[in-house]
């Protein structure tokens, strides 16, 4: 992880999370609002693309969930069209995506946020966002070429933190 920032608690601020719209957020018309949610909080975007993703990079991209049995439905439903991937940064952006996106479980997600306020079913639930630091370094490893994720200061960075 690379940034412009010198000073310690600049560089704090740039954590960086992979939040991705799924094939049913796209066919639904979510891009924009999604971005904008992420754009309004204050959150840098550092990394933007869309495109039908292979078996093989899904497989990776949950293979935590390999042994599941809703784990072949999920990688065919996910390479059944395009997908919105995207590189957000700033402090405590991976906590706050995932509370931003609410609960995996849409029915259990509180309204205000994206899963809560656009769907019901868990297999369609718009959206996916790192679980931990860790995670998302290596998911934007697996999603994005280096020289794709943008390193640029942000002229508003003042107006966002104290
Ligand atoms: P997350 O997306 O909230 O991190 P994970 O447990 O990592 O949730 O599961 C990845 C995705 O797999 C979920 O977003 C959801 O679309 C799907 N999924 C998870 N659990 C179930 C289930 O019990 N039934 C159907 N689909 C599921
Ligand atoms: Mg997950």
């Amino acid at each position: 992880l690379s940034t412009t920032n010198e000073s310690g608690a600049m560089s704090k601020n740039a954590e960086r999370t992979y939040i991705m719209v799924k094939p049913d957020g796209v066919q639904r018309g979510l891009v924009g609002n999604i971005i904008s949610r992420f754009e309004k909080r204050g959150y840098q975007l550092c990394g933007l693309k869309m495109r039908t993703a292979s078996r093989e990079l899904l497989e990776e991209h949950y293979g935590d969930l390999k042994s599941k049995p809703f784990f072949p439905g999920l990688v065919n439903f996910m390479m059944s069209g395009p997908v919105v991937s995207m590189v957000w940064q700033g402090k405590d952006v991976v906590k706050q995506g995932r509370s931003m996106l609410g609960e995996t479980d849409p029915l259990k997600s509180k309204p205000g946020s994206i899963r809560g306020d656009f769907c019901i079913d868990m297999g369609k639930n718009v959206c996916h966002g790192s679980d931990s630091v860790d995670t998302a370094n290596e998911e934007i490893k697996m999603w994005f070429k280096d020289d794709e994720v943008m390193d640029y200061k942000l002229t508003a960075y003042k107006d966002i933190y104290e």
